[in-house]
């Protein structure tokens, strides 16, 4: 495996950095997951915007220009030979030293890509559907570290995993500092009820797959509606499902201890992950 670390490629056992990266030290950096499907890189431009957004806020400036970014992408795929892969892009603020101060870090950003297959869930989860829970730790205050930053400081997410995983389940509802939903560890959450596709508006990531999910309601004349949304709302819903880089489209069929709908994935849970599996194999950048 060839990883790109900071304009070369180096081979998995030489790719390494070092302890006094803030990356590393503070959890200070951005990153993306990205997929490709068939030679084809899913949403890369929109990917690479996003990280982009997340380090002009954290104040990362990245030698590299988007489209420079997007071909060293690419070029990490083709050095793997990898056509149906999951990329991890990673930004840090770069090597300092002990202390806090970004300034000890000289403006030299690590820029790290990796390639592997994608481990997928297990695809009886898609066929029955996902039991999740709403678990105590909230989504970080926007004002803190907002949610909208896909910043390398995962632990909000990571606190809200181990208590899923301690109750027994693989993912969770997470709500923001409100008490509304926000989003669940690593996807985010939608509703259908009455024909309306819901999804949070505030204190949540701004997924991609969640706006694959919009734009494909909307070219099918699906009423869609952006807000607040209660656990309340999430338990008399019809369906309920999951979008997410990595799982794509996922039903929740249960949850904290409530059936949604019939108990099974609904009709339109599965016509989206049908349309959405169609869009992997058109839209793209082909390598
Ligand atoms: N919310 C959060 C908090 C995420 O981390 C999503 C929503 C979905 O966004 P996209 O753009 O992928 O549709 C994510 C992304 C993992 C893992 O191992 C998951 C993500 C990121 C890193 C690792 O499950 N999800």
């Amino acid at each position: 495996m060839k990883i790109y670390l900071n304009g070369e490629f180096v081979d998995k056992a030489n790719a390494k950095v070092s302890v006094f990266d803030h990356g590393f030290l503070y959890g200070d950096g951005g990153f993306e997951g990205i997929r490709s499907y068939n030679n084809l890189v899913f949403k890369l431009k929109e990917h690479i915007d996003r990280l982009y957004e997340t380090l002009h806020t954290m104040m990362i400036d990245v030698s590299l220009t988007k489209k420079q970014m997007e071909k060293a992408v690419v070029d990490t795929l083709k050095q793997n030979k990898i056509s149906n892969g999951y990329i991890r892009v990673i930004v840090t603020r770069g090597v300092g030293d002990l202390g806090l101060d970004p300034k000890k870090c000289h403006g030299k950003p690590s820029i790290i890509i990796i390639s592997d297959n994608i481990t997928l869930y297990p695809k009886e989860l898609y066929n029955k559907g996902m039991e999740i829970i709403t678990v105590p730790t909230v989504r970080n205050h926007p004002e803190a570290v907002n949610p909208m930053l896909k910043s390398m400081n995962y632990l909000n997410n990571i606190m809200a995993k181990i208590e899923a995983n301690n109750s027994g389940y693989c993912e969770a509802i997470m709500l923001d500092h409100q008490g509304y939903v926000a989003e669940c560890t690593g996807d985010n959450i939608f509703t259908f009820k009455n024909g309306v596709l819901s999804t949070p508006s505030q204190g949540r990531l701004k997924g991609i797959t969640r706006q694959v999910v919009l734009d494909l309601a909307k070219k099918n004349k699906i009423p869609v509606q952006e807000g607040l949304m209660t656990r309340h709302e999430v338990y008399i819903a019809d369906e309920c499902f999951l979008t997410g880089t990595a799982a794509e489209i996922i039903p929740v069929v249960k949850v904290d201890g409530r059936r949604i709908g019939d108990g099974k994935p609904g009709s339109i849970t599965k016509k989206m992950l049908k349309m959405f599996k169609e869009a992997t194999t058109k839209d793209g950048v082909k390598y």
